[in-house]
């Protein structure tokens, strides 16, 4: 089953998608995600110059293997460029094994493990009132789980708040709140950690208070704290009964976790950015985390993460897996697969996609009552339709950054 084709597709829509298709000789295709928000041509250009002419003429069922000579004949390893054109790849090997399988990717992954994946949606306010609305329009479109963002008082703009897109600057720039500015720069917004510790244990007791006790309850600090400040506000969340408080410190120090982990039994997570097992090896085997947020798309694909989760799944720690609307629909099928089969699954971030991408790539994936299932089509269930995303060309996007009062670039 040669592999005769191998196209890499831009595509635009409501943001940039980067899209691998593999086509065997029997004609059988395959789709992998490749979309590295804010760096898409690097994984472009890694693709179509270094790796499609390797795939033409390689067998499609050999996926271990491709994955193994794609990582290791590099020589230079792991970062996202490389390990999400390995992943597109891989995801695409999967797709095309589950067509000729006539089955679809998670039953060749040992089968469902659960009837559907609990999700969570991105609630977000300037204020409580407008955070208030956004929880119940999100519990009305049936989510079960719900991650609070809120703005904090004397900062203009900061990540994951929704009302950012009303602000004129911004408007029909942003997709939703998601911070991708199509834009030659990237948006500076303000960052203050102290007004932040102070500012949102009073939004979640607000929610809570609003809410009651059971739904859970989801925080995102965005790589913004320090140790001792992450420590901090691990230990004033308690009361609030956190599902997760994710990315509390920059991700790339994984001793940082300890210190947070001594102070609070506020479960954590974090992720999103790492590409490897060997970034989680330490977090996974100190018990410093409670999920793993890494993406198919990120992770070097289905055969890598489900290595990685496995790992995690012998201390008892689960699936968080990153899906915001800058992994494809292609990238979030190929996770709801892998998150159906394994024992570990802990829950799926879910923010749903524009009108414009869902004509671009035809999904079988559901959402019911919260809770996505990825379809029984054979293979991942996802096609793209080459003349919608033909309609959209890249568009230059940036993410922002942050800058403290006195002019200090700091996380965003
Ligand atoms: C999340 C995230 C994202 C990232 C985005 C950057 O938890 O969903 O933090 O929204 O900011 O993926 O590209
Ligand atoms: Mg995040």
């Amino acid at each position: 089953m040669k592999i005769i084709q191998a196209e890499v597709i831009v595509t635009s829509p409501d943001r940039n998608f980067v899209t691998l298709k593999l086509t065997t000789e029997s004609g059988i295709t395959g789709l992998g995600d490749a979309t590295v928000n804010g760096r898409e041509l690097a994984v472009v250009s890694y693709l179509r110059d270094h790796v499609v002419q390797l795939l033409i003429g390689r067998d499609a069922t050999r996926i271990e293997d491709t994955w193994q000579f794609l990582y290791r004949s590099a020589y230079w390893r792991r970062g996202p460029i490389t390990m999400a054109a390995i992943a597109a790849v891989d995801v695409a090997l999967w797709d095309i094994k589950g067509k000729m399988a006539g089955m679809p990717v998670y039953q060749l992954l040992g089968g469902a493990s659960r009837s559907g994946l609990l999700t969570y949606g991105h609630a977000s306010g300037r204020d409580n009132q407008e955070l208030f609305d956004s929880v119940r329009k999100h519990q009305e479109e049936g989510y079960k789980a719900i991650r609070i963002q809120s703005a904090v008082p004397g900062l203009e703009s900061i990540y994951g708040i929704a009302s950012n897109a009303t602000v004129e600057a911004n408007a029909g720039v942003r997709y939703d709140h998601e911070p991708a500015q199509r834009s030659a720069y990237p948006a500076e917004e303000d960052w203050d950690t102290r007004s932040y510790l102070r500012h949102i244990p009073t939004v979640f007791e607000a929610v809570r208070n609003e809410f009651g006790p059971a739904v859970p309850l989801l925080h995102d600090g965005h790589h913004r704290m320090t140790p001792i400040q992450a420590a901090k506000l691990g230990k004033s969340l308690e009361p609030y009964d956190l599902f997760w408080l994710e990315d509390v410190t920059p991700a790339e120090n994984p001793e940082a976790l300890r210190l947070v982990r001594q102070h609070t039994t506020t479960p954590l997570a974090i992720g999103e950015i790492f590409n490897t097992v060997w970034d989680y090896q330490q977090i996974i085997r100190e018990q410093l985390i409670d999920y793993v947020r890494g993406a198919v798309t990120h992770m070097g694909g289905i055969t890598h993460l489900k290595k990685t989760l496995d790992y995690a799944a012998l201390y008892q720690i689960k699936s968080g897996m990153h899906g915001p609307t800058d992994i494809s629909p292609v990238g979030m099928a190929a996770a709801m697969h892998l998150g159906m089969a394994i024992h570990n699954f802990g829950i799926q971030e879910y923010m749903k996609h524009g009108p414009k991408t869902d004509a671009v790539f035809e999904q079988s994936y559901t959402f019911v009552d919260g809770m996505l299932h990825p379809g029984d089509k054979p293979g991942i269930g996802v096609e793209l339709n080459v003349d919608e995303a033909g309609k959209y060309p890249y568009q230059q996007a940036y993410l922002p950054y942050n800058r403290l009062a006195d002019g200090t670039v700091h996380d965003w």
